[in-house]
């Protein structure tokens, strides 16, 4: 286990409560009165993953502002149904985040001006974070009760044709999964999982020439993407742009095409939340529904994404048709599937403890030739990306691993501070300070430690 030793008893008591404390106070502090920042420093907007991850911390300490968050994203959805990556504050100006608005330049929707938001997404966590705000409403009384039943309400019909979006618009390999059309959809931006399928995007140094990198101005050039990459990145944002964000023949059109497990294993769990919002709803053929889509996403993932040589789940580049060799922490995710097969999740679990990993997982294999311990997605280990793989542990009724996996990303963040990712190895902060997502997930690793409901009962997988 990584990476420190465990404290005594009292001591456990006296840490909870600090790093409770100070886990709502970046909460607090990343609050802008209209929605949540990941990072007051190096992201000024709203992220749309992120907004989820806030949300389910909320939960505990400010329901309504959890909602509120998520109302906030929704509003700015687009008539197609896609719920933008990153949502632009207005008050903000534009040379405090880069790619920034005017670089988008996306067409006005839902009455907002121009400026409202970028074109991509991100995977889409809102239906699960959904759930379980109205799963915790309870503690907070019949008011919160009642707000989380009609904030439901609103989300529902919205969540669906965020799905609806992804599951359609995006099936660009035509098997039943969502494609990503940049690598910053999959939320694990600069992972060695893309290299291969960015390595035939054409890398345009002059946009640099021409644009300021602002992400340089705040953090250490050693942990953020390479200028090559980036200049990549910049020129799929202009491709996809200049097509008109249009999803029509992507394959063709646009040079990065990629069905990502991380991303299709939070779109099936994603269907799984909202059966059971359905039923809270009253609505028991929609919830009979999304199981089936869920079920119908797991086996599209077991089909098009398992190489049997590696017992792994791996990218696979629409393009060419090839798997990345990459093991990245992303192939761990399906684990969250309950309809995964008893051998490919034991498989999983076993690559999650294996030297490759080890538990907190670091977002790529550490005997892999692309590992790096400090570079963004390359190495370092990401609080979000643990609390799905400890959720998938739960699902398989892999309690005492989840438990492990929980007491260890606790003291990480208790000894370290609410880094944006730790170093594999000694687990420094790295990236902004005071970052949202590490926070909220903080609350709920310390408060919850029930297994979904429909997870498998341990000792008794099929
Ligand atoms: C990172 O991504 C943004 C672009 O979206 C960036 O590098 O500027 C990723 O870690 C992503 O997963 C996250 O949502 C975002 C904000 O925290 O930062």
């Amino acid at each position: 286990m990584h990476p420190v030793p465990s404290p005594t008893a009292p001591d456990v008591a006296e840490m909870c409560a600090e790093l409770w404390r100070s886990a709502a106070g970046v909460l607090d502090a990343n609050w802008t009165g209209r929605h949540t920042v990941p990072s007051r420093t190096l992201y000024p907007h709203q992220w749309s993953w992120d907004s989820a991850f806030t949300a389910i911390g909320l939960a505990y300490v400010n329901p309504a502002r959890a909602w509120r968050d998520l109302r906030s994203l929704f509003e700015a959805q687009w008539p197609d149904g896609r719920v933008p990556h990153i949502v632009f504050d207005p008050q903000i100006p534009e040379d405090a985040y880069f790619p920034g608005p005017r670089f988008w330049n996306v067409p006005a929707y839902n009455g907002r001006p121009a400026r409202g938001s970028t074109g991509l997404v991100q995977p889409p966590m809102h239906a699960l974070a959904a759930w379980e705000v109205y799963r915790h409403a309870s503690a907070h009384g019949a008011d919160a009760v009642q707000q989380a039943r009609v904030e439901l309400g609103w989300l529902y019909p919205r969540l669906v044709a965020q799905q609806e979006f992804l599951g359609d618009r995006r099936d660009a390999g035509g098997g039943g999964l969502a494609s990503i059309v940049h690598p910053w959809e999959s939320g694990l931006d600069n992972s060695p999982a893309w290299d291969d399928a960015l390595a035939a995007v054409p890398a345009d140094l002059r946009l640099l020439d021409t644009y300021h990198r602002r992400d340089l101005d705040v953090s250490d050039v050693t942990h953020r993407p390479t200028d090559t990459d980036y200049a990549r990145y910049l020129g799929l944002v202009e491709n996809y742009r200049d097509g008109g964000y249009s999803d029509t023949a992507l394959a063709e059109r646009h040079p990065f095409v990629v069905e990502c497990p991380g991303f299709n294993a939070v779109l099936a769990t994603a269907e799984l939340a909202l059966a059971q919002i359905a039923g809270v709803l009253g609505r028991p053929s929609a919830a009979r529904r999304h199981r089936e889509h869920a079920r119908g996403i797991t086996a599209a993932i077991s089909d098009r994404l398992w190489d049997p040589e590696t017992d792994f789940f791996h990218a696979l580049d629409v393009r060419s048709g090839r798997r990345t060799p990459a093991r990245s922490v992303s192939g761990l995710l399906p684990l969250m599937l309950p309809d995964l097969d008893r051998a490919r999740a034991d498989a999983l679990a076993e690559a999650a403890g294996s030297p490759r990993f080890g538990l907190p997982a670091p977002s790529y294999d550490r005997t892999g030739p692309a590992f790096d311990d400090r570079r963004y997605w390359r190495g370092p280990i990401w609080v979000n990306v643990n609390w799905l793989l400890r959720r998938g542990l739960l699902v398989h009724g892999r309690r005492d691993d989840a438990e492990r996996l929980r007491q260890a990303l606790v003291r990480l963040v208790h000894r370290n501070g609410h880094y944006e990712y730790f170093h594999p190895e000694d687990g420094g902060g790295l990236g902004s300070p005071a970052f949202g997502w590490t926070a909220a997930l903080c609350l709920d690793l310390l408060a919850d430690r029930s297994a979904p409901a429909y997870a498998r009962s341990q000792g008794v997988r099929r």
